[in-house]
Parts: C-alpha cells; sequence; structure tokens
C-alpha cells in the first residue's frame, strides 16, 4: 500500500502523495505511439498488454505514486450495448438509442464475461507495478454516464436533459438506479482484481440545478458507496463531482475522499480536517507554466492534512512534459 492508500486511510506521512488525472493520455508521446496502433479506442481499451503498457508509461516517466488504470468511463455503455465510437478531433459518440431502450439494456444486461479483459489488464499491471504505488480503479458517476447515454455523446447545452429528467422523473431515476448497480459491478471488479483505491469521476455534477442534486447525484452515490462497501468494507474512494464541490458536507458521513476542481476555493470547503482531499492545481497553469506558487500554496495549506497533489481536472494534451518534470520536483521538494 503506498502514499495514496496512506493519505486516504489516515496514515499521516510527511511526503505528499502524487499522481495527475488523465496522466495516462495524450499530453505522452509514448501513449500517441500505441493509440497509433488501434484504429477504435474500444478495442485498445480491451487489449491488456496496451492497457497495462500505457497505464505504467506515466509511472515510469515521472514516478507518480499511483497508476490509474486506463479504460474510459464510457465502457459501461458499450459493455451493455450502446455502441461507442470516438472520432478523431471530435470526442465520443454513442449510438442513438432512446431512453426506453436504454432502458430495457440497462435493466436486462448485466455485466460478467466481458469484463474479463479489463481484469486480466489490472492483474497484469498490479504484477508489474512496484510496490508501495497504488493501482486506481474508476467509474464514472450515474448522471455523468446517462448525460453522454442520452446525447449520444458529449452535451453540449444541458438544458434539453435537465427539462427531460425532470419531467420524465421516474423513468430517469430507474435510469440513474440500474447505472448505479452496473458501476458497482465494474468497481468490485477493479478492486477484485487487484486495484486497491478507486474514483468516481461525476465530471457533468455542476450542471445539475440544485432542486435535483439530492435525486440525481447525492442518492446515486450513496447507493454506490453503501454497495461497494458491502463487498469491500475498508476500500477507500475519491468523489470528483467537478463543478459541484457545495455537495460534499452533505457526503462526508460515508467516508470518502473529494477531489475538488480548479474554479474551487479550497479555504472555503465546510469539511472537518480529518476528511482526506485531492486536487484543486489548475491544468491550465500546468499547461502554461505559471503553476509554481499555486503549487507551493497547496503544499503549505495542506502540510498538516491528508491530501492528495493532484490537478482540478484532467491534464491537458498541449501540457509540455518539462512542465510535469518541474511540478514533479516541487511536489518531492516541498513536502
Ligand atoms: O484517442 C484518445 O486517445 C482519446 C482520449 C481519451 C483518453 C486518453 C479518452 C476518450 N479516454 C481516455 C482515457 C481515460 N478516460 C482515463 C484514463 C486514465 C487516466 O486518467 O490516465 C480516464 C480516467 C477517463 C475518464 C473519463 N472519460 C471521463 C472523466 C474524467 C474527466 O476528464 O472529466 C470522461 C468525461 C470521459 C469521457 C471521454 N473519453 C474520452 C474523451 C475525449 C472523453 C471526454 C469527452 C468530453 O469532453 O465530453
Amino acid at each position: 500500500m503506498g502514499l495514496v492508500y496512506d493519505a486516504l486511510t489516515g496514515n499521516h506521512t510527511t511526503q505528499k502523495p502524487l499522481w495527475l488525472m488523465r496522466q495516462a493520455g495524450r499530453y505522452l508521446p509514448e501513449y500517441q505511439a500505441v493509440r497509433a496502433c488501434f484504429p477504435h479506442f474500444m478495442d485498445f481499451c480491451f487489449t491488456p498488454d496496451a492497457v497495462c503498457e500505457v497505464t505504467l508509461q506515466p509511472i515510469e516517466r515521472f514516478g507518480f505514486d499511483a497508476a490509474i488504470i486506463f479504460s474510459d468511463i464510457l465502457v459501461i455503455p458499450h459493455l451493455l450495448g450502446q455502441r461507442v465510437d470516438f472520432q478523431k478531433d471530435h470526442g465520443p459518440v454513442l449510438q442513438p438509442l432512446s431512453a426506453t431502450e436504454l432502458l430495457v439494456l440497462l435493466e436486462t444486461r448485466t455485466l460478467g464475461e466481458e469484463l474479463e479483459p479489463i481484469r486480466q489488464a489490472i492483474t497484469q499491471t498490479r504484477s508489474t507495478l512496484t510496490p508501495p504505488k497504488d493501482l486506481i480503479g474508476f467509474a464514472g458517476a450515474p448522471w455523468t454516464l446517462a448525460t453522454y447515454m442520452l446525447s449520444h455523446g458529449k452535451t453540449q447545452d444541458f438544458t434539453p436533459l435537465i427539462a427531460w429528467g425532470a419531467a420524465h422523473a421516474e423513468i430517469f431515476e430507474r435510469l440513474l438506479t440500474a447505472l448505479c448497480s452496473h458501476i458497482t459491478t465494474l468497481l468490485c471488479a477493479h478492486i477484485e482484481a487487484g486495484c486497491n483505491v478507486v474514483q468516481i469521476f461525476d465530471s457533468w455534477a455542476g450542471a445539475v440545478p440544485s432542486t435535483h442534486v439530492e435525486s440525481w447525484v447525492l442518492r446515486p452515490l450513496v447507493r454506490i458507496v453503501t454497495a461497494v462497501r458491502q463487498v469491500h468494507p475498508n476500500i477507500p474512494i475519491i468523489y470528483f463531482a467537478r463543478g459541484a464541490a457545495h455537495t460534499y458536507p452533505d457526503l462526508a458521513h460515508l467516508n470518502i475522499a473529494f477531489s475538488v476542481d480548479e474554479q474551487t476555493a479550497m479555504d472555503g470547503l465546510m469539511l472537518d480536517s480529518t476528511i482526506p482531499l485531492q486536487g484543486n492545481l489548475s491544468p491550465q497553469a500546468l499547461a502554461e507554466g505559471a503553476f509554481e506558487a499555486q503549487a507551493c500554496h497547496l503544499l503549505t495549506h495542506f502540510a498538516n492534512r491528508p491530501y492528495i497533489f493532484n490537478l482540478g481536472h484532467g491534464i491537458l494534451p498541449h501540457t509540455p512534459l518539462t512542465h510535469v518534470e518541474t511540478l514533479v520536483r516541487l511536489v518531492r521538494e516541498q513536502s
């Protein structure tokens, strides 16, 4: 068990753990080289050797304290039968199924054998990743997954989706509840194959109007955390609700950690100082080069609380590798 696990389980370490969201990805030339071998992104996600290789690339280059298994939040709709394609420079395109068709898929299919390549990739990665590095598994949160599934890709304007969800509350609730169950299955598979920490990405939580936060964001999260912990009582869980850190105090009783986006003022978070936090460094600042003052401030500010150094969102594809090297040196020297 490594530094990330320690920070999440209350073992105070002076050295702050460090990893970066989307650390296995497009800013790395060695990632681009492997990616070029796969015309279809989803085939890449289901090829254990390739997944293991790109998961380890950022650890080999930068020595981060944790690897995050290379995969995508959209493997769930893809494996349930809503085909997902990635078009170059366009993002994900999902098969245009209606809400009723999606509900049938979600309520009748289960994830089982299809997860085997992911399990194999994790087992292989864990056996190659030198201890005490941690291995992080992940899934998207129900609301964020639903936005891609119902909009058939990236949502440009959330207004119609929110109006639809409000007008079809019962069917939307069933969609979210079924998603909770598949997300739980995926997270448990990640844990059983060798991940010792999991993170739930709610990248579009900030778009949910306050009237729906309880039913679309909070309740589904509680359901997933409770179900995962029923099987794995001690697994550390990190929740990342981008644009919605104001929901964190309502989730503090879950005994989970919170990842904080770059728009949120860390000082304003109303959370007990024993709750582990992660993130907040601006990905734009890291890409542009003016990140050292903010990085030093975070390290000083959190010197005496469990904190995992990370960005407020994923690393940007145009981030120079030299900036990442400087950041790693700074975190190692200052904490
Ligand atoms: O061709 C490519 O290389 C595609 C780029 C890419 C990569 C590198 C995609 C498509 N997914 C991934 C990997 C990925 N996705 C990881 C790998 C592990 C790591 O962090 O290193 C993770 C954790 C994700 C999670 C993910 N996928 C999220 C949540 C995190 C976030 O950034 O908000 C989301 C929203 C997705 C959907 C998705 N998949 C890929 C893209 C380009 C997107 C975003 C599309 C959009 O902007 O809506």
